[in-house]
C-alpha cells in the first residue's frame, strides 16, 4: 500500500471513530469532541491491527501531510474538528465569520436547498468553506459539475445567526435560511 493510500485509509478510520461512532471503539467523546489520545491509539490499534502500530507520531505525520485540517491534538487529547454525526451535539466555539462563505453541492439538491435553506442533514452542523476552491472540491464529491452557493455570512451574522469555528477553512452553522444564499 503506498503512503498516500495508507494515510487516507487511517484518516478515514480516525474520522469514522471521532465523528460518527466512538462507541464502537469503546470510547466516549467529551462535550467538545475530545478523547484521550492514549485511549484512542489503543482502541484504534485493537480494532484495526495496524502494522506498524498507529502512534501519535504517525497521526501527526498524517495531519501534516493532509490538505485538510481534520483533527486537532491538544493536552494529550484528540478530536475531529468537523463532520460529526454522533447523537450528542459537539460544542463548537461561536465566532464572527468572514463576510462571505461558500458551499459546494449537487444540482439535484438545489431545489430543496432554495426552499429550506442549508440543513445539516446527517451531520450536526452545516459545513461552509472560506474559499471557492474548497467548496468546489466538497461539491465534487456529489456532482462532477457542482453548484457553488455564496453565503452572505455578514448579513446572516448581523441578523443573529450563529456561526462556529471548524478550522481555518471550515465554518459551521445550525441552519442557513435560503435568503442568505446566492448561486454563483
Ligand atoms: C446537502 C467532507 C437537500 C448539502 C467535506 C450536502 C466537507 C441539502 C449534503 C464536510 C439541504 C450533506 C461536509 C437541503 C444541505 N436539501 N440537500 N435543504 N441542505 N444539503 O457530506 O457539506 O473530507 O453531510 O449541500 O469535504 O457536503 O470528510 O456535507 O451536499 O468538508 O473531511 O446535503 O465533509 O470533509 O452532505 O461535507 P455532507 P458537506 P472530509
Amino acid at each position: 500500500m503506498d503512503k498516500i493510500r495508507s494515510n487516507t485509509f487511517i484518516s478515514k478510520k480516525m474520522s469514522y471513530c471521532l465523528r460518527h461512532n466512538p462507541q464502537k471503539y469503546g470510547l466516549k467523546l467529551d462535550e467538545y469532541g475530545f478523547v484521550d489520545l492514549d485511549k484512542f491509539l489503543l482502541a484504534m490499534n485493537q480494532m484495526h491491527h495496524f502494522k506498524p502500530k498507529l502512534t501519535e507520531m504517525r497521526i501527526r505525520e498524517i495531519m501534516h501531510d493532509s490538505k485538510k485540517e481534520r483533527f486537532e491534538i491538544k493536552n494529550g487529547k484528540i478530536c475531529a474538528l468537523y463532520g460529526h454525526s454522533i447523537p450528542g451535539i459537539i460544542k463548537r466555539k461561536e465566532a464572527q465569520p468572514p463576510d462571505v462563505l461558500y458551499h459546494g453541492t449537487a444540482h439535484r439538491f438545489l431545489k430543496s436547498i432554495l426552499e429550506e435553506g442549508l440543513l445539516p442533514m446527517s451531520r450536526q452542523y452545516v459545513h461552509l468553506s472560506t474559499d471557492i476552491e474548497m467548496a468546489e472540491s466538497v461539491g465534487k464529491r456529489r456532482d462532477p459539475n457542482p453548484v457553488i452557493l455564496l453565503i452572505d455570512a455578514k448579513k446572516a451574522f448581523a441578523d443573529g445567526i450563529k456561526f462556529y469555528v471548524g478550522n481555518d477553512e471550515v465554518w459551521l452553522c445550525d441552519h442557513v435560511p435560503s435568503k442568505y444564499l446566492k448561486i454563483r
